[in-house]
């Protein structure tokens, strides 16, 4: 998954981009795109990596874009260049400045800040949806996607991001490859001052949050990537020290899975132990289709193992001796945690 960073000038995302990847990009100044990776903690696949003692263990990975913000402008923006480069994300991460910071005139105001990143993101789209249901009219398209882009237009005059707007209530059909900003996940990260790198996210804020749609998590950045560097035995006393129970990684990762309805399965053998991300719902025969292409085409029936069905057996052999394995088909709703081995033909 790609998730994009996003924000207004000097809030704070190179550095929350550092903490969440362990690089050591300079912070202060806007700077260029960058990419990083990282791997998704699963104490799961720790267990299974012992177990199998394979060649190779995989942990799923999140990708995250530092884009850069826009310095020097009169007021508070996102440039046309940032605006594209937010289209490419899957999801959207905004970080709020809740910190003074010296560079900047005005001091922190993460309330005001969202409600003009959600201004920016609500304006942009309106310009795209006014534009195509113009077009749409004249052209006489199909009535359908004229109805769907006139729904859009009323939610984004009313200031609901189109996100709000359950399946039922918007064919999203109509707008792939309009890259429409109110329509990504959003995840709030409020970042705070070191002082305060233990309070969670205020009532007020939560609140806001909601009507946006977003999924929402307070941290200190400085703090985090500072512990980002140390080794890490040494990161869970400093954590313990500052009042936080949990890295931010651990964290933030956790928001967005919830957020994006995400679930992990596993492949284990020899080999390599693996995790897969997918969305929850996903049916058997589309997990394979991750794994590889020809086990989707020539799919034949899944062999399932819940983890703790796993856990409690200790091994494979044990699971099938209990008569514990499940046999499913294509239509079977992989949940998280299952052990997968598909059976495939091409
Ligand atoms: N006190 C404090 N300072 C922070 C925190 N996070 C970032 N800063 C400081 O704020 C300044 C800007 O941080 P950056 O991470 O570069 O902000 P940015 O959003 O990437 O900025 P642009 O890319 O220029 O838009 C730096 O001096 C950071 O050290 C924090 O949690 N607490
Ligand atoms: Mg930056």
């Amino acid at each position: 998954m790609k998730i994009g960073l996003v924000g207004f000038a000097g809030s704070g995302k190179t550095t929350v981009f550092n903490a969440m990847t362990g690089l050591d990009v300079p912070v202060g100044f806007g700077g260029e795109l960058r990419l990083g990776t990282v791997k998704v903690p699963d104490a799961r696949i720790d267990h299974l990596s012992g177990v199998f003692a394979p060649r190779k263990t995989t942990y799923a990975e999140m990708r995250f874009c530092d884009i850069p913000g826009e310095h020097g402008a009169d007021k508070k923006g996102l440039s046309p260049r940032a605006l594209q480069q937010i289209r490419d994300q899957e999801a959207l991460c905004l970080v709020l400045r809740d910190f003074e910071n010296p560079a900047l005139a005005e001091s922190a105001d993460p309330a005001g800040d969202l409600d003009a990143f959600a201004a920016e993101c609500a304006f942009a789209d309106l310009e795209i949806v006014e534009r195509r249901l113009d077009r749409a009219r004249k052209e006489g398209a199909d009535p359908v996607e004229i109805t769907a882009f006139e729904k859009a237009l009323v939610a984004l005059e009313s200031e609901r991001p189109l996100r709000l707007l359950t399946e039922d209530e918007l064919d999203r059909g109509f707008f792939k490859g309009y890259g429409l900003l109110t329509d990504r996940p959003l995840l709030v990260v409020l970042n705070r001052a070191e002082e305060r790198a233990a309070d969670g996210v205020p009532e007020t804020m939560a609140e806001r949050l909601t009507r946006q749609g977003a999924g929402g998590l307070a941290l200190s950045a400085r703090v985090e990537s500072e512990i980002a560097d140390l080794e890490p035995e040494d990161q869970a006393a400093f954590l313990d020290d500052l009042g936080i129970e949990e890295s931010a990684l651990a964290r933030f990762i956790r928001a967005a899975y919830a957020l994006l309805d995400l679930i992990s399965f596993f492949t284990v053998g020899p080999d390599e132990v693996r995790a897969w991300t997918i969305r929850r719902g996903t049916r058997a025969r589309a997990a394979a289709g991750r794994i590889h292409t020809d086990l989707e085409r020539g799919f034949i029936r899944a062999e399932v193992i819940p983890y703790a069905t796993f856990v409690a057996h200790g091994s494979e052999t044990a699971v099938k001796e209990a008569g514990l394995l499940q046999v499913e088909g294509k239509d079977y709703v992989v949940s998280d945690g299952d052990i997968l081995h598909v059976r495939f033909n091409v």
